[in-house]
């Protein structure tokens, strides 16, 4: 019997699963040829750890990647139902709680280093952690696209550690119990941005007015394998930051508050990175809380043992 110790968290009610034993061996060498090996050899380990029948859709997965050498950086490659992400937001958040849980890191500052660049991570306190995220910026500005049942829809596709298309939909409801009409919009969405030129968007951002006080926006986070995010998304606030930010909406410092569809939040703000360019550091600031430390079984007898996998 194989056993995987996983602790899980949760970030504005978004969950975290890292692997902290257990897991696949990537041996040595960069984030890219880790992640080549996990993707190529290992990849019945995300389904096992993120999929039913011990997982969910919403379930993200976290492989904690020690420093190979005393003067590098831990990493992370994160993971969710249907395959890999460049960075997670909500996740990093979920990393550096369980990393102090594990007395693996004191508060303070951390560099980890992800598929897409390093981000720094501040361990506040036991729950808040502060990302500064990797250069985030704004490709195209308020495409027009036609998406099939919803008629024309525009938006803008943008980078925060993962790629998004952003539209605003001041009328629609962003309410919890809209979500299932909420899915069916993002994903219609979803497929019309990629058919129309920009595949390489995968996940779909619908904002509205905030609903509760001091926040300034109020979001629906669709992820590639047709989970909503139930936090606010840290590379989609990112994203959010940039076209802010290329809008002039928002200055350099200034922050922002983006709510969830449950109304959990991060608080953002940006520094130039490259005013020119019209690129971004976003810097995102959550909570997050354990809440589980525990081992998945993996019996030779189970012929589900290594997950449901999503087709
Ligand atoms: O927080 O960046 C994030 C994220 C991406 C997918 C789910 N959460």
């Amino acid at each position: 019997m194989q056993s995987i110790r996983v602790i899980d968290s949760h970030t504005g009610g978004e969950p975290t699963r890292i692997i902290i034993e257990g897991g696949p061996d990537l041996g040595q060498g960069d984030i890219q040829s880790k992640l080549e090996r996990f993707r190529n050899h290992f990849d019945h380990y995300r389904s096992a750890v993120v999929n039913e029948p011990r997982g969910s859709d919403v379930m993200v997965g976290g492989l904690y990647l020690p420093a190979d050498h005393p003067n590098e950086n831990p990493g992370v490659l994160f993971f969710n139902n249907v395959g890999f992400l460049g960075m997670c937001g909500h996740g990093t958040i979920g990393l550096m709680v369980t990393l102090h849980h594990l007395g693996i890191v004191d508060l303070g500052k951390q560099t980890i280093v992800t598929p897409v660049g390093p981000v720094v991570a501040t361990l506040e306190s036991r729950n808040q952690v502060r990302i500064e995220n990797v250069p985030s910026y704004r490709t195209i500005a308020q495409v027009e696209i036609e998406v099939d049942g919803l008629g024309p829809v525009r938006g803008d596709v943008a980078w925060g550690g993962n790629w998004f298309f952003l539209v605003d939909l001041p009328d629609v409801s962003l309410h919890q119990s809209n979500v299932e009409a909420l899915t069916d919009k993002a994903w219609r969405i979803r497929q019309a941005i990629n058919a129309q030129g920009y595949p390489e968007v995968d996940h779909v951002e619908l904002f509205g007015p905030a609903l509760s006080e001091g926040a300034d926006s109020r979001n629906f986070v669709l992820c590639p394998g047709k989970a909503y995010d139930r936090s606010p998304c840290g590379t989609g606030t990112s994203a959010k930051l940039a076209c802010l930010a290329a809008d002039g909406k928002l200055i350099e410092g200034q922050p922002w508050v983006q709510e969830s569809i449950l109304g959990s939040r991060f608080e953002g703000r940006f520094r130039w990175h490259d005013n020119e360019k019209g690129i971004v550091i976003p810097e995102i600031c959550g909570t997050a809380y354990i809440t589980a430390d525990s081992n998945l079984l993996i019996d030779d007898q189970d012929s589900l043992r290594w997950g449901i996998r999503v087709e």
